[in-house]
């Protein structure tokens, strides 16, 4: 449940109004419709006080309100209302189709405008002219897609923990910060990634722990990847140990095992390490110590012996973290590109032969054929120039079609003429 797929549609634009100005004695009032109103924006916001995806498993279709349709006394219609989706902050948003990066909510509190609202059409009153008086046509509102966007938690943290399950890295954190992780125990924790905040004079920093679900799913499994989704933004790691190896397993051959999923992983294992040797108060572990402290040597690898059980340790290690953040650049958000438009050029359509009947077919065909009043010569001209100018004529043509013969487009049907 860290990554979920939603739907979501900006409003579309209100129509145009057609509509002439009427009074008493005032004969043939000129055009007087107002315009559409624009569709509501979808919206998100990162809520500090969410921190799943959760609820997309509940709703996952988010649609703006449309713009209303404009009237006469050259009445605007109403916007539409926006739709604001709340989201986790460190949720990074893509689009299905394309994968790019179109939002990234890294600053809690931010909103961002995901999806613009259709703009209105002009209602008639803008079509008249010295020449055209009474203009019977108006304009449609622009209708707006539906997108498919791709929703990832991916939390923000100063430093993350990683290490083997049951090593004591929830332990750790329930340490240092003011955080109650589920500690040895992963039935019914959720999916939340564990967050504390280390107050160590004056310089806070944020710990980011792997949640219970993903770390016991992975056990014995091997790792997988899910449970270092959750330090990937992090500036720094604490690779933590149990140094005992009370649970049988090698701690250097743990500490080597880590390293490979880190780099299997990617860019994580560039990250700067520290390493804890958790459990210090269990036999053993004063010797493993020393073997660990021999195998890094001639590295430049820190390494903190402390226990969690009885509170040892803590304040070298979080001293050292501190001063170590300190000459660590901040993070850095993912670049946000627009959201790309699905919608195919307005001029992609293709002719087919149906019996005698020539067919234009083509995403915008049926909106050009609301748009048009066939019973306003104007109207019929204007259709005829749009045809003309996205090539339709040329096409007719070119497909064979000769004047008087039949043409189809949308659920119109009308006799070709040059
Ligand atoms: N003796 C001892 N046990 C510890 C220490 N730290 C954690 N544990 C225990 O190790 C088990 C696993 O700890 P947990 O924090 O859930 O490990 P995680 O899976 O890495 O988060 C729990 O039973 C803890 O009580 C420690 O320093 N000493
Ligand atoms: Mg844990």
């Amino acid at each position: 449940m860290d990554h979920v797929k939603i739907t979501a549609k900006a409003g579309n634009g209100g129509n145009g109004s057609v509509s002439f100005h009427r009074e008493k004695f005032v004969l043939n009032g000129g055009p007087d419709g107002g315009d559409g109103g624009i569709g509501g924006d979808v919206i998100l916001f990162a809520d500090p006080n969410m921190h799943t995806l959760l609820d997309f498993r509940f709703k996952s279709k988010y649609t703006a309100e449309n713009g209303a349709d404009g009237s006469g006394g050259r009445c605007t219609g109403k916007r539409g209302e926006n739709l604001t989706i709340k989201v986790p902050v460190g949720t990074v948003v893509r689009d299905e189709a394309t994968g790019v990066v179109v939002a990234d909510m890294f600053e809690p509190g931010s909103s961002k405008t995901l999806l613009r609202g259709g703009r209105g059409g002009w209602g008639n009153s803008h079509f008249a002219t010295p020449t055209r008086q009474a203009p019977n046509f108006a304009k449609p509102g622009v209708k707006t897609e539906m997108h498919t966007f791709l929703l990832e938690l991916k939390t923000i943290a100063d430093v993350g923990l990683v290490g083997y399950p049951n090593v004591g890295k929830s332990t750790i954190l329930s340490v240092v910060t003011s955080a109650k992780p589920k500690i040895g125990n992963y039935h019914f924790t959720t999916l939340t990634p564990n967050l504390g905040i280390v107050r160590h004079y004056g310089k806070d920093f944020v710990l980011a722990d792997i949640p219970g679900l993903v770390e016991g799913a992975a056990e014995g499994v091997g790792l997988g990847y899910d449970f270092l989704r959750h330090v990937e933004r992090t500036r720094l790691l604490l690779h933590v140990l149990d140094i005992s190896g009370s649970e049988g397993r090698d701690p250097i051959a743990d500490y080597e095992q880590i390293n490979r999923e880190l780099t299997a992983y990617g860019e994580l294992s560039q990250r700067p390490q520290i390493v804890v040797c958790n459990k210090m108060d269990l036999p053993d572990s004063a010797e493993n110590l020393e073997r660990l402290k021999a195998h890094l040597a001639g590295t430049d690898i820190p390494v903190f012996p402390v226990s969690a059980a009885t509170h040892q340790g803590f304040e070298a290690l979080l001293d050292a973290t501190a001063k170590r953040l300190d000459t660590l650049p901040p993070l850095q958000p993912f670049a946000e590109e627009e959201v790309p438009l699905p919608t195919p050029a307005i001029d992609s359509f293709a002719v087919v032969k149906d019996g005698e009947v020539y067919e234009v077919d083509g995403p915008a065909m049926q909106r050009l054929i609301d748009s048009v009043n066939f019973e306003d010569e104007e109207s019929m001209n204007w259709f005829h120039r749009t045809l003309r100018r996205w090539g339709v004529i040329d096409a007719l043509r070119q497909a064979g079609a000769g004047e008087g013969d039949t043409v189809r487009i949308g659920d119109m049907e009308f006799d070709f003429v040059e």
